[in-house]
């Protein structure tokens, strides 16, 4: 039976790379695909998750217009990380009818019901602030319960910030959300650190293959990070290369690797964790309980290091499409 699966996106260019590698999988179900404000706001999301479906003649997923900015906070908040409009600024032609592909249902309202009409079914991937998550757990309590399991791509575990100090940047753009979900999410729940994706980075030499075959997918790659700093191969240039050196790291697609294909990852932390919310530096970081102070019953599971070489086969699978699917 396949595998069915919310994606839950604030749709950057890592993000699109998660999702074609949901796409590209065997025996992979997308039920929906609910955007959230992030990478960009929330109306660019679902111009780029359209985009991506078109790229990979996928259409017929249905998309879900989400949470516009966090549950606490200014709602302007978003990253220009990979460009303003989140695909590298290089798009032209956009879609003038964009809004009529977009389901009216709200995304918070599309999850429940989704995963309410498939319990214990759904896998949720969540690639982005989880605002819309923590809006499902009030709505419906028992929304987490009737999950199959939870991705996250998200927080820290050495306390390594990437937009400030110590935050990781989809829990700092809300977290108090992250805070929901880590405390009301008793689900079975896998996360990919920052660090964690940093630390099982792929080489400059590999993105060069990777975008460079001859595909529809791969060439829209090449296109939306052709312009993109966080692409550069200049190094030393952001906190990831500072802290961690030089390499190519698309964040998400760890996370997604993981769903699709569990024996990605080889090695994991369970633990509980908690997100800081009063910190004045580390507002947003995911602190890792390893000695159990909180007494929190539930533990999450928190990749630690991942086959490389599977995953890279995940990702030049990922770019070869469109592709025969049944
Ligand atoms: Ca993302």
């Amino acid at each position: 039976m396949a595998k069915k699966l919310i994606i839950d996106t604030d749709c950057g260019i890592d993000d699109a790379q998660a999702i074609m590698m949901a796409l590209a999988a065997p025996d992979v179900e997308i039920l929906g695909i609910t955007c959230v404000f992030g990478n960009a706001a929330v109306e660019n999301v679902c111009q780029n998750v359209l985009k991506v479906l078109s790229v990979c003649d996928r259409e017929g997923i249905p998309v879900f217009r989400g949470s516009a900015g966090p549950l606490v906070g200014a709602s302007n908040a978003v990253s220009d990380h990979f460009g303003t409009d989140g695909l590298g600024d290089v798009l032209k032609d956009k879609d003038p009818l964009w809004e009529k592909k977009i389901q009216r249902e709200h995304a918070v309202n599309a999850m429940i019901r989704l995963v309410s009409e498939n319990q214990n079914q759904v896998s949720l991937v969540a690639l982005g602030p989880l605002t819309n998550l923590a809006l499902a757990v009030r709505l419906d309590p028992c929304f987490p319960q009737k999950l199959r399991d939870l991705y996250i791509m998200g927080g820290n575990v050495e306390g390594k910030g990437n937009v400030t100090l110590c935050a990781e940047f989809n829990f700092a753009m809300d977290p108090e959300s992250a805070y929901v979900v880590l405390e009301e999410f008793f689900c079975p729940t896998y996360i990919t650190s920052w660090e964690s994706a940093c630390r099982n980075s792929l080489t400059w030499e590999f993105f060069e293959e990777l975008i460079n075959q001859d595909a529809p997918a791969a060439r829209f790659m090449k296109t939306i990070t052709a312009e993109c700093w966080a692409y550069s191969r200049e190094s030393m240039r952001n906190k990831r290369d500072v802290y961690f050196g030089p390499g190519f790291v698309s964040y998400d697609a760890y996370a997604m690797a993981a769903c699709v294909d569990s024996s990605v990852v080889t090695e994991s932390i369970e633990s509980a964790v908690r997100v800081e919310l009063q910190g004045s530096i580390a507002r947003g970081m995911m602190a890792v309980d390893r000695t159990n102070q909180l007494k929190k019953s539930h533990n999450v599971f928190i990749m630690t290091k991942c086959d490389r070489a599977k995953f890279s086969q995940l990702l030049l699978k990922s770019l070869r499409q469109p592709c025969k699917k049944s």
